[in-house]
């Protein structure tokens, strides 16, 4: 089945010059891009997106990342979208994340962990809402 979900390629993909190299490897698998954006977001946003973690004590950290600089907010396309991104990119803790997804191979940070894929079709259709409001 079709799906779409929201990718956020975070500040420090675009600090470290990888757009490329990880946007390459979702092109590569087939997805399609049906919106993208480079933008650098505010507080407000990160606390809105993410919304399930704000109370817990890695958050002030993670929000100062997410807000530090320039990401890629992206929608893609295709079938099994989620769950193919999910295992593209990796378990959370690039130290962790196996080889051969984007996490294993480019992070060691539980934080600076590069990608962000949405992990339900709930949080998919919250998260394009939240991000791109405009797309059809
Ligand atoms: P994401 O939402 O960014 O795609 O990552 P995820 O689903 O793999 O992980 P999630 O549990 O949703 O956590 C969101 C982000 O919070 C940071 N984090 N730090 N214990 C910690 O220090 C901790 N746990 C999570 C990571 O940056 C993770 O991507
Ligand atoms: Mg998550």
């Amino acid at each position: 089945m079709s799906q779409r979900t929201l990718v956020l390629l975070k500040p420090d993909t675009v600090r470290r010059g990888l757009v490329g190299e990880v946007l390459g490897r979702f092109e590569a698998k087939g997805l399609r891009i049906v919106a993208m954006d480079l933008r650098t977001i505010d507080a407000d946003l990160a606390d809105q997106h993410y919304a399930e973690h704000v109370d817990k004590a890695f958050y002030p950290p993670l929000r100062d990342f997410v807000t530090s600089g320039p990401l890629v907010a992206m929608v893609l396309e295709g079938d099994e979208a989620i769950e193919v991104i999910r295992a593209l990119n990796g378990a959370t803790d690039g130290r962790k994340a196996a080889p051969g997804t984007i996490r294993g191979d480019l992070s060691l940070s539980n934080r600076e962990n590069l990608v962000h894929g949405s992990d339900s079709e709930e949080s998919a259709s919250r998260e394009i809402k939240l991000w791109f409001p405009d797309l059809p």
